[in-house]
């Protein structure tokens, strides 16, 4: 008798899942089910399930291909499982290619073709239905988002659009998606759009799959005109549509405890912030070489604006830009200073400058010490006059951090929960006016 294994999640059971199950009970004589529980769930970083686990069984024993379901727990659980339960195949869905090739050793590997479409599933409900995610854009972001949205519960990254049919194209082949030159034919299959492309194509795209009935989840910065965020909103409004800025760091659980600590009154009144990132980057890359739209600032001004306007508000008195240009004209550095009613802060980026990147709030009773990277906010420390006397916290910061950003976006649009207080309306429009003003003052002196 051949005895097959598999395991997963099986949240909002849908036709990617059932044939899975179809063909590995077809890859032998006795097919073993592993579901996961809530616990492993969240230890490997699984966002967003919704099913319980006894939901989760049930919806496995319905299909009639499981001869015996045991429940997964823990990390080291399949190598022993397979020795308990004399396995002769392990198998699971091709999206984990190569990640279970240590258990070759024991038993066969198989990777079976994971289903691409699973639009059209049995979950019809509005708040059950797993959301097809479509791409604009292939560049390094892109990438890595479809890396994190697989360890989110609810979506399936289904497709991806470039104008440009050959990149695009080999960006699909690569993520096993379906690729789109065709932005209309683009639109037609799927729910929601993550717009990843150069920054001063967002306006536009956004736009589009506004009007197309898409919700959007845009890349920072989400506009380069504070009048382009004001439109593209109210336009998401009066469709009833959701439309989000992904700044990452405005998601991530270190963060907002680091907020929630600012806002207590632990450190008193804040009265100077001090926020830092940057990044030494190849100079042939396109953020140090497209002259119109590169630069540190656009490419980081959002992160280290981000903290200035949680903690400060929006209405700050003055802002002033001072660069540090390179040979060809683009700021590498960049030093944003802000007045507010009540302090003062200063917003640093670079592209060809490294520094520090750390994070520092002031208080008229103590001060707030985000080492770096403080944008993946994990740790940080509350300091007082005394030196001895010291509050350390941390927090968790899964993977490269935008399944945060990816879950509440779900969280949002499927009415599970109101998070759109991490970052606000207003405050990507602020940003978007800082951007303008940055822009507009660098050109003129360019
Ligand atoms: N699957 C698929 N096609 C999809 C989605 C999922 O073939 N469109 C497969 C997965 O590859 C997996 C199974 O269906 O083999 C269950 O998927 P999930 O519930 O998402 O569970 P997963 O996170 O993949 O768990 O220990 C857990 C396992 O390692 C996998």
């Amino acid at each position: 008798m051949v005895k097959v294994i598999t395991y997963g999640t099986y949240d909002l059971f849908h036709e990617g899942h059932y044939r899975l199950l179809q063909r590995a009970k077809a890859l032998g004589d006795y097919l073993i089910v592993g579901v996961t529980t809530e616990n492993f769930d969240k230890a490997r970083g699984k966002l967003g399930v919704i099913d319980s686990l006894m939901t989760r069984i049930e919806n496995v024993k319905k299909t009639g291909f499981a001869d015996e379901i045991i429940i997964e727990e823990s990390v080291g659980q399949k190598f022993s499982d397979i020795k308990k339960y004399n396995i002769d195949i392990f198998t699971v869905g091709s999206d984990w290619v190569g990640k279970f090739d240590y258990l070759k050793d024991y038993c066969k590997v198989v990777y079976l073709e994971r289903t691409k479409n699973i639009s059209s599933t049995m979950l019809r409900e509005k708040k059950r239905h797993i959301q097809s995610i479509g791409i604009i854009g292939t560049g390094r972001i892109a990438n890595r988002f479809i890396k994190e949205a697989r360890s989110v519960s609810g979506v399936n990254t289904q497709s991806v659009y470039n104008p440009h049919p050959e990149s695009v194209k080999r960006f699909a082949e690569q993520w096993d998606i379906d690729p789109y030159s065709d932005l209309e034919n683009f639109y037609k299959d799927i729910d929601v759009v993550y717009i990843a492309s150069p920054h001063e194509t967002h306006y536009q795209y956004i736009k589009s799959s506004l009007e197309h009935d898409k919700h959007v989840l845009c890349e920072k910065p989400m506009t380069l005109k504070r009048s382009e965020a004001e439109e593209v909103f109210e336009l998401a409004k009066e469709k009833n549509l959701i439309l989000m800025e992904g700044i990452k760091t405005a998601y991530c659980p270190g963060f907002h405890k680091l907020l929630g600590v600012a806002h207590s009154g632990k450190i008193g009144n804040v009265r100077y912030i001090e926020s830092c990132f940057t990044k030494l980057e190849d100079p042939n890359k396109r953020e140090l070489v497209d002259q119109k739209f590169g630069g540190s600032f656009l490419e980081l001004g959002s992160y280290v604006m981000l903290p200035i306007l949680k903690i400060f508000g929006e209405s700050y008195t003055d802002l002033k830009f001072d660069s540090v240009k390179s040979e060809n004209g683009l700021d590498i550095f960049t030093r944003a200073s802000f007045k507010f009613p009540t302090g003062l802060a200063t917003a640093t980026c670079g592209l060809g400058v490294k520094s520090e990147g750390r994070l520092l709030i002031a208080g008229t009773k103590g001060y707030i010490l985000v080492s770096a990277p403080w944008w993946k906010t994990t740790y940080f420390e509350v300091h007082y006059e005394d030196p001895n006397e010291v509050e350390k916290y941390s927090e968790t910061f899964l993977g490269d951090g935008l399944r945060y950003e990816i879950n509440d976006f779900l969280m949002q649009l499927t009415e599970r929960g109101r998070n759109d207080f991490k970052l606000t309306r207003s405050e990507s429009i602020s940003i978007a006016g800082a951007m303008e003003q940055f822009i507009n003052e660098f050109r003129g002196n360019n």
